[in-house]
């Protein structure tokens, strides 16, 4: 079985850790994974998503704070931060730092992202194939109220979402295209999942790469969201400060209504958590596939479950 997920950092690497703790190995798994939180500093990229992706999955991200290295230091951060350069507010730890040269070091090669991915990944062995949403530098951006346009990093960490925002763009994206194979992980798997993961600003910058929802739209494969919302709240980040941005109140049926029901929108079925049960029957009478359940991803077992829930809601359980 080929099952493919379209994920950005913390809340998607938990999800496909669980996903592969339930399939073993009776399922391939590709996970397409937004990009749009890359950035350049200290003369390396930087791609949060992918390297929480391959951390997670690998077994060595600093497991507390989701992402970065389990035993780095912040000493060569503090140490770049005491020459005034970089962002001070955005850490980059010592071993996390090796990964950005490594990167980098490949990139100047001429390698695209993804065969860069690729070969930083063999080391990790990450269990799926994982692969950038574009080769191209698509970087989100947010306006702010007041008509600035920073880094979505700088408006995530540095302002802890607290600045009022406009609207997000994303740099380059007319002319960017969906990165080697990505296409196909939609139109030829045998299920897509939408796990919970921040809805604007990492699956949907991967929608909005051209070419992507309209593959999602008319892929033969269900297609499974779980809510990143429980109880009116994002579980764990500020994601409800970049729905309120785009005008999508922070519940899981508002959420589900904004990735919409196929063929106009993404998703065939939405799972929530329990105590959303509420929501389940509102879409439900609305002709959704929908299911309530626990969906609190507490350890690697219990996200096996959610695993098992969301796919067996559209009868992709092997
Ligand atoms: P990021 O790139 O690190 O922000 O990670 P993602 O975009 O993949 O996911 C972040 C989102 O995951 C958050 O906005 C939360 O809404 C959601 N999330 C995190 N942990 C959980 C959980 O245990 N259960 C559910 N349902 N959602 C979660
Ligand atoms: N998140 C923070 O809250 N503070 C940081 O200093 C920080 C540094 C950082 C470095 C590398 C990396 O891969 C991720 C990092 N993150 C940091 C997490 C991450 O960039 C964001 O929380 C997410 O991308 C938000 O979607
Ligand atoms: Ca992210």
């Amino acid at each position: 079985m080929k099952v493919t997920v379209l994920s950005g950092g913390v809340g998607g690497a938990r999800f496909t850790r669980g996903l592969l703790s339930l399939l073993g190995e009776r399922a391939h798994v590709t996970v397409v994974a937004n990009t749009g939180d890359d950035l350049w500093l200290h003369g390396v990229r930087v791609c949060p998503d992918l390297d929480t992706l391959m951390y997670t999955l690998g077994g060595a991200v600093h497991e507390e704070q989701g992402w970065g290295r389990r035993d780095e230091t912040r000493r060569t951060s503090d140490d770049l931060a005491a020459y005034g350069l970089g962002w001070e507010w955005f850490t980059l730890g010592d071993l996390d730092l090796a990964t950005h040269l490594a990167r980098t070091e490949l990139l100047r090669t001429g390698l695209p992202l993804s065969q860069v991915t690729a070969r930083l990944a063999e080391r990790w062995a990450p269990r799926v194939t994982l692969l950038p949403m574009t080769d191209d530098e698509v970087e989100t951006h947010v306006v702010t109220a007041d008509g600035q346009e920073i880094h979505f990093e700088e408006w995530w960490v540095r302002h802890r979402a607290t600045l009022p925002a406009a609207r997000f763009v994303q740099t380059n994206l007319a002319t960017a295209a969906p990165a080697p194979g990505v296409l196909a992980a939609l139109t030829e798997a045998d299920v897509v999942v939408v796990p919970p993961s921040n809805p604007v600003v990492s699956v949907g910058t991967i929608l909005a790469i051209p070419g992507v929802r309209d593959a999602l739209r008319t892929s033969s494969a269900p297609v499974v969201g779980v809510s990143p919302v429980i109880g009116g709240a994002p579980v764990r980040g500020m994601a409800d400060a970049c729905l309120t941005a785009i005008g999508v109140e922070t519940s899981a049926v508002a959420v589900a209504r904004h990735y919409g029901r196929r063929p106009d929108g993404v998703l065939d079925a939405w799972l929530v958590d329990e105590r959303d049960a509420d929501a389940a029957d509102a879409l439900r009478s609305e002709g959704w596939i929908a299911g309530a359940a626990p969906t609190l991803m507490t350890d690697v077992p219990t996200t096996a479950r959610i695993a098992a829930d969301a796919l067996a809601l559209v009868g992709a359980l092997p």
